[in-house]
C-alpha cells in the first residue's frame, strides 16, 4: 500500500486564485483517487515542522510565511507508483522549467508559488500524510476506512 499513495497540498496562492477545482480535476483525470482531503491553514510552528528538512536553506523563512498566508488544500491520493507518477504530473519545481501540460506549468507562478506540493519519496508520503490526517480520515474508493 505504501508505494501506492502520495501526499499533496494546493498552495495558498492557488487556493486564492480559485484553482482548487481545476487542479483536483486534473489529478482525477490522470487516474488518481482521493483517499483523504481537507482545507486547512497551517500555523507557523506547523509549517516549520513540515518543511523542517529545509530549515538551513536561505528560502526557509519566506517559504514558511508563504505557506501560512492563507488556507491550503491538503490531500492523500492513490495510484500505482503514486509518488513518481504524481511528480511527473506536477512537473519541475520551478514552473518555468516544468513540461507543458503539467500542473506547475499551468498554475504555478514561481519556485515558491508553484501551485502544489508533492511528496518526494514513499517514506515522506507516509510521514506527510500522517502529519495531516488520522487513519480514520482516509478512505478507499468504496468509502471504507484505510488502515495504513
Ligand atoms: P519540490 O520537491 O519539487 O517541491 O522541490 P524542493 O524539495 O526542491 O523544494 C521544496 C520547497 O521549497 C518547494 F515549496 C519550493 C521551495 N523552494 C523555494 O521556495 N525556493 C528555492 O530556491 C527552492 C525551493
Amino acid at each position: 500500500m505504501a508505494g501506492n499513495i502520495t501526499f499533496s497540498m494546493i498552495k495558498p496562492n492557488s487556493v486564492k486564485s480559485g484553482h482548487i477545482g481545476h487542479i483536483l480535476a486534473h489529478i482525477s483525470d490522470a487516474g488518481f483517487r482521493i483517499v483523504a482531503l481537507k482545507m486547512t491553514r497551517l500555523s507557523l510552528t506547523q509549517a516549520r515542522a513540515f518543511y523542517g528538512v529545509h530549515k538551513d536553506r536561505s528560502f526557509f523563512n519566506e517559504l514558511v510565511e508563504f505557506m501560512c498566508s492563507g488556507p491550503v488544500v491538503a490531500f492523500v491520493i492513490e495510484k500505482d507508483n503514486a509518488v513518481e507518477e504524481y511528480r511527473k504530473l506536477i512537473g519541475a519545481t520551478n514552473p518555468a522549467n516544468a513540461a507543458d501540460g503539467t500542473i506547475r506549468k499551468l498554475y504555478g507562478v514561481d519556485t515558491q508559488m508553484n501551485a502544489v506540493h508533492g511528496s518526494d519519496s514513499d517514506e515522506n508520503a507516509l510521514i506527510e500524510s500522517n502529519f495531516f490526517f488520522s487513519m480514520r480520515d482516509r478512505f478507499s474508493p468504496e468509502g471504507i476506512e484505510l488502515l495504513f
